[in-house]
């Protein structure tokens, strides 16, 4: 994880692979069970095998369009991305998020959708459990939703989630899998940029109306694309010493790559709504400058910690969450500040 700065504590944590082997992670763990569905066509086979069965009468049968059910059609987003369920169906570039789908969300199969940014950027499913745990809280804000797995997590650990993006097809993806999970009516979904809503609620505070309580916000950005790893044209030099696997070394990665604005003025406007977030990070970004984001500017004296776990699926290092405010150990008190 590079140098260690002062201010900046660390943790691991590893959450368990089914099986290191299988090429389809969790496919393995997933377990089998007889739906109604099944279990009738089982009894009409007993039927059958008993005695011959009269002719019945044609039952209208009704057509399954979407992938939801009955009674969620007005949130069934089915069609508005291909649902894929055989490799062969995907294309070339996608094919090794495919193949990591149950990790994603462990629902895959029940008919979860992704669009292309959501496929090579949704948080493995165990990971954004780990972190909806550590951020348990009344209200948090989701700044940036994308199909829904860090909400669908908040909403099993928090009163409330606000889950922002900028896209509606995305948003309508993410309540569809918020549906599949049973959650979606914990998740306020806003169809917004992270930056008017921060607006939106600081004009509601100078004008003494009043303005909504967040106690956590949680920053999931675009990174640039899934070329992250070669870290950010301004520090292509820079090396972290290692990054996952043994050996695996890559470039820098600098908050500058951060889409739509740089990361540390990203931090900055969620800093203006609450002390308490957690930053999702590539795994090599530089330390230092996630630790210079609560220092003086001025003296460059640390001012807080930062607590940076790591998540790690079995030997592979996935990601950081960088931890600020009431969420650091030994920082508590700063939580209802
Ligand atoms: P990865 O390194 O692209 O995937 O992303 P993987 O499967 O580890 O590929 P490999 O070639 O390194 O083996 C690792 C994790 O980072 C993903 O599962 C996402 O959770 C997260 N992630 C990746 N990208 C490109 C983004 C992004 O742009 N934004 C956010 N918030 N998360 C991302």
């Amino acid at each position: 994880m590079g140098k260690r700065k002062s201010n900046i504590g660390g943790l691991a944590r590893f959450v368990l692979e089914a099986n290191n082997n299988t090429p389809e992670p969790f496919a393995t763990s997933s377990s089998i069970s007889v739906t109604p569905a099944q279990g009738a066509a089982d009894s009409k086979n007993e039927e059958n095998i008993l005695e011959t069965p009269e002719p019945r009468p044609k039952k209208k049968q009704k057509l399954r369009t979407g992938l939801l059910g009955s009674g969620l059609e007005r949130i069934d987003a089915t069609g508005l991305v291909p649902f894929y369920t055989e490799a062969s169906q995907v294309p070339e570039h996608l094919q090794k998020y495919f193949s990591q789908r149950e990790r994603f969300f462990s629902l895959y199969s029940s008919g979860c959708l992704l669009d292309e940014e959501g496929w090579y950027s949704v948080t493995p499913e165990k990971i954004a459990d780990q972190i909806a745990e550590r951020c348990r809280c009344d209200v948090v804000l989701d700044a940036f939703c994308g199909v829904g797995g860090n909400a669908i997590a908040f909403a099993k650990t928090c009163e409330r989630v606000i889950a922002l993006d900028v896209s509606p097809i995305r948003l309508a993806l993410a309540r569809h899998n918020a549906a599949l999970y049973g959650v979606e009516d914990r998740i306020e979904f806003v169809l917004m940029d992270f930056f008017s809503f921060a607006r939106t609620l600081n004009n509601a505070a100078n004008s003494s109306r009043a303005r909504r309580k967040i106690d956590a916000v949680f920053l999931s950005p675009p990174w640039g694309g899934p070329a992250y790893l070669a870290g950010s044209p301004t520090k292509a030099s820079a090396k972290v010493a290692a990054t996952g696997e043994e050996g695996e070394a890559h470039a820098d990665y600098s908050l500058e790559s951060i889409r739509p604005v740089h990361g540390a003025e990203l931090f900055k406007i969620a800093r203006g709504i609450t002390k308490n977030i957690a930053y999702f990070l590539p795994r090599n970004s530089n330390l230092e400058e996630i630790s210079a984001l609560v220092k003086d500017s001025s003296t460059g004296a640390a001012v807080e910690k930062v607590e940076v776990e790591e998540e790690w699926m079995g030997t592979k290092l996935k990601a950081l969450t960088c931890y600020f405010g009431g969420f650091v150990t030994g920082q508590e008190n700063m939580f209802e500040a």
